[in-house]
């Protein structure tokens, strides 16, 4: 259906590669080249299609887009626009229920200087928010999954992906949920929920004639998550600690997401991690905590990037994918 990729080539000519939506990120890949590109695929059949200035593909369950949009004028402004016509193009079509949004913006931590007053990060959570309470959006409760990076340079970038039925979203009880941060970090609230799952029950029909019906795929979309426990940020200028800290924050997530499930198809060691980082000096050290924690024979990339609070050096997300099969344990 689409993808999305990691390169700190300059070559930011399109957002298609054949005819499909692609988010050539403008980060540079500083560790697992060959998870660097994340694929969706789909067993229906795929249309591909433009409106504006997003591509999207879309099957009969799901929907995934990439939106470029020039970063010319007022990041709030830009920002709202963007969603706007993200929102517009899914009720168009009856995608409403967000799984997952992508987001990359340039100099995230900038802007709180000179001409510019509020924080780009914070401008970006204006606008977004403001595109959610337009098109009567919720912006607590059941929001998509998400995360939000700095890249150096490039267009507002966001992927997204989106579906026919609802979703669970599910927060973290170790932290507040980022829809009621305090004031303190930008007049808006962030709009994203810690984690997302997605049950794509239909998938059965697609597979062979032994497995019909037998199947259910689970999408465990989670957020990126950092070194923040309640509202704050913990272990300032201490990446091995923040690591540690954004670890033990993912394996709350994950117990919550398997409370949901009831089955405990989720676990830490077969997630496909995505690993940002603030310094590449620090690759090391945030290398040797997930190895710690996870072993030596995880699943992950590690991408350089400025994370939206000036004081967070890492920040990890998730994906994971289950097929389980009825009865119980018959395919293990
Ligand atoms: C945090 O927990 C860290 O603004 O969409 C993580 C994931 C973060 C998504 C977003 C921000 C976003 O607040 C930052």
């Amino acid at each position: 259906m689409g993808g999305i990729a990691f390169s700190d080539a300059r070559n930011q000519a399109g957002s298609e590669i054949a005819n499909f939506p692609f988010a050539l990120v403008n980060m540079p890949v500083l560790e697992g080249g060959g998870l660097a590109s994340e694929i969706w695929m789909s067993d229906h059949k795929v249309r591909h299609a433009q409106r504006g200035l997003i591509r999207y593909s879309y099957d009969e369950d799901t929907l995934f887009g990439v939106l470029l949009m020039p970063q010319t004028g007022a990041l709030e402004q830009i920002t709202e626009s963007a969603f706007a016509q993200i929102f517009s193009l899914l009720e168009g079509r009856g995608y409403t229920h967000i799984f997952r949004f992508w987001n990359y913006l340039a100099d995230i931590n900038g802007g709180d200087d000179e001409d510019e007053s509020l924080e780009r990060y914070r401008q970006f959570n204006l606008g977004r928010q403001n595109a959610f309470v337009a098109s009567g959006r919720e912006v607590s409760g059941n929001l998509p999954a998400a995360c939000a990076l700095g890249t150096a340079d490039g267009p507002l970038t966001i992927a997204f992906m989106a579906g026919r039925t609802p979703t669970l979203s599910i927060e973290n009880p170790r932290q507040m949920s980022a829809y009621q941060y305090p004031e303190q970090y930008g007049p808006r609230s962030p709009s994203f929920s810690r984690a997302n799952l997605v049950s794509l029950s239909d998938a059965a029909h697609e597979l062979t004639d032994t497995d019909q019906t037998l199947a259910q795929q689970k999408l465990l979309f989670i957020s990126g998550t950092a070194s923040i426990v309640g509202h704050e940020t913990r272990h300032h200028s201490d990446v091995a600690a923040q690591t540690c800290e954004t670890l033990v924050n993912i394996e709350a997530v994950i117990h919550e997401a398997n409370k949901k499930t009831c089955t405990g198809e989720f676990s830490m060691t077969d997630l496909f991690y995505r690993v940002y980082v603030r310094h590449p000096t620090d690759l090391p050290a945030i290398r040797a905590e997930m190895e710690h924690v996870l072993g030596h024979s995880f699943k992950a990339v590690f991408v350089q990037a400025d994370i939206c609070r000036k004081d967070l050096l890492v920040e990890i997300e998730a994906t994971a994918v289950s097929t389980i099969r009825l009865p119980e344990e018959q395919y293990a």
